[in-house]
């Protein structure tokens, strides 16, 4: 992509409604437009990191056995009156009349119309376990949206529901779920660290929260410092096997927010007691028969007779995510990508746009990053270079290829890494290798 045809308002100011970093920078990156309050326009910049981090997440909850479905974002009240959460769900939930005076809603979680997908379609244990999510957007009339996509009243979720015939296949199913999000989350380049957790308007008596520790962290959580250090699951794991232990590992240790801190027990862990601020960036529930009693979701069991099936649902803030990454990987000049989550790989900066030589070797560059495949954002623009600098650092490309006069000269690219700062001097040849590797 050419910067010059690009559309990528950046902003030279910090907007004076933003308060946390990620929220700053996504508005100055031209990642995000707000339309109202907690609802935001994704611009080309933004929308391939929110697509980049969406591609990851189904990667690992299709890895975990979980099939992709689509559900919409309207629903009848009426599913809602059945499951009696209409009523209970307060003004958080945007609620509409079609035109012929049916309560409709915009869904702010699912759990209701996926049991009624299930229960028209499943009748024997034999069809069981099954494990269903989809990626759509939410609305929640949040009281008070603030920073940005962190807590918007639009937001993107992935969400999966799952429908097993006992509480051990229920147990087993949490757990590949568990484990997928300690994968998806290290795949995004960030430590979550699972906390036992209320399950508030979900319900249900198992759930963990996934929490990334970052000082703008909406609520305060504890932990065993161990946490930070445990290993995650690698590729290859196989989501049949035995994850009890995975898990038996990640939850032994005490970790808990606010709501489930227990102060006497924190105090046991000493100088191990992490006490910091953190951002949920998933949650996960079992809620047993919840649902599926009060909506009539049933199978027939081995012994013929009817049961209720065991659910759980497992929710992860995409569009928050992307503020979470952030969070977690900035600095002063801007943002810092992570390579998987990166709207490109690299920019290239020409130095002197207009200059024969500097276009020559800059288009020959973005011609052969292309042709293998790297996704290159080259600015073309006439202008002062430390413009570009400032505009490279602050989108925050995990690689920036330099070429000026000089280097056109000597034949060299001077190669920064965003992350580190540190800048070589390479052939093309060479820069591509790197870029490669
Ligand atoms: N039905 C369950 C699981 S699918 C559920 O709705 N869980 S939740 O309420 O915890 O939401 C799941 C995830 O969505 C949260 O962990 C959080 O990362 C994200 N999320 C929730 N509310 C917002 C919001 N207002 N803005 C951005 N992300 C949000």
């Amino acid at each position: 992509m050419r910067r010059s045809q690009y559309f990528l308002p950046t902003l030279k100011e910090n907007p004076a409604e933003a308060q946390i970093a990620s929220h700053r920078l996504m508005l100055r990156a031209g990642m995000i437009r707000q339309s109202s309050a907690g609802i935001y326009s994704w611009l080309p910049l933004g929308l391939r990191v929110l697509k980049n981090i969406e591609r990851i997440v189904r990667e690992e909850q299709d890895r975990a056995g979980a099939q992709e479905l689509l559900m919409p974002t309207i629903q009848p009240a009426d599913l809602w009156r059945e499951s009696d959460r209409y009523d209970d769900y307060g003004p958080e939930m945007l609620r509409i009349a079609d035109r012929h005076g049916r309560d409709m809603l915009y869904g702010p979680t699912n759990e209701e119309l996926i049991t009624d997908i299930f229960r028209q379609s499943v009748r024997s244990y034999k069809d069981l376990p099954k494990l269903l999510y989809h990626i759509q957007w939410k609305f929640r009339d949040e009281i008070r949206p603030r920073f940005g996509v962190m807590r918007g009243r639009e937001f993107l979720m992935k969400d999966s529901y799952s429908f097993d015939l006992d509480f051990e296949g229920a147990r087993r199913t949490y757990n590949k779920m568990f484990v997928a999000y300690l994968r998806t989350f290290k795949r995004l380049g960030l430590r979550a660290i699972p906390m036992k957790a209320d399950s508030g308007p979900i319900g249900g008596d198992m759930s963990h929260e996934f929490i990334i520790l970052a000082d703008t962290g909406e609520s305060e959580v504890f932990c065993h410092k161990a946490m930070l250090d445990l290993p995650v699951p690698e590729d290859g794991l196989d989501y049949d096997a035995d994850l009890q232990p995975i898990v038996d590992e990640w939850t032994s240790r005490y970790a808990a927010t606010e709501e489930k801190h227990d102060p006497a027990k924190a105090a046991e862990l000493g100088d191990d007691l992490v006490s910091a601020r953190g951002i949920e960036v998933g949650h996960i529930f079992y809620f047993g028969t919840k649902y599926s009693k009060s909506m009539g979701a049933q199978v027939t069991g081995p012994d013929g007779a009817e049961t209720a099936v065991e659910m759980g649902s497992y929710g992860i803030g995409v569009s928050r995510l992307v503020g979470a990454v952030i969070e977690a990987s900035h600095d002063e000049n801007g943002i810092i990508w992570p390579e998987p989550v990166a709207p490109f790989r690299a920019g290239i900066i020409n130095l002197k746009a207009g200059d024969d030589g500097c276009d020559a070797a800059c288009g020959e560059l973005y011609e052969s990053l292309a042709a293998a495949g790297v996704e290159v954002l080259y600015d073309d623009r006439p202008g002062r270079a430390g413009v570009k600098f400032a505009d490279m650092d602050l989108i925050g490309l995990p690689w920036q290829l330099i070429i000026g006069p000089r280097g056109v000269k000597s034949g060299r690219v001077e190669v920064k890494n965003r992350a580190t700062g540190e800048k070589v001097d390479l052939t093309a040849a060479d820069a591509l290798a790197r870029l490669l590797g």
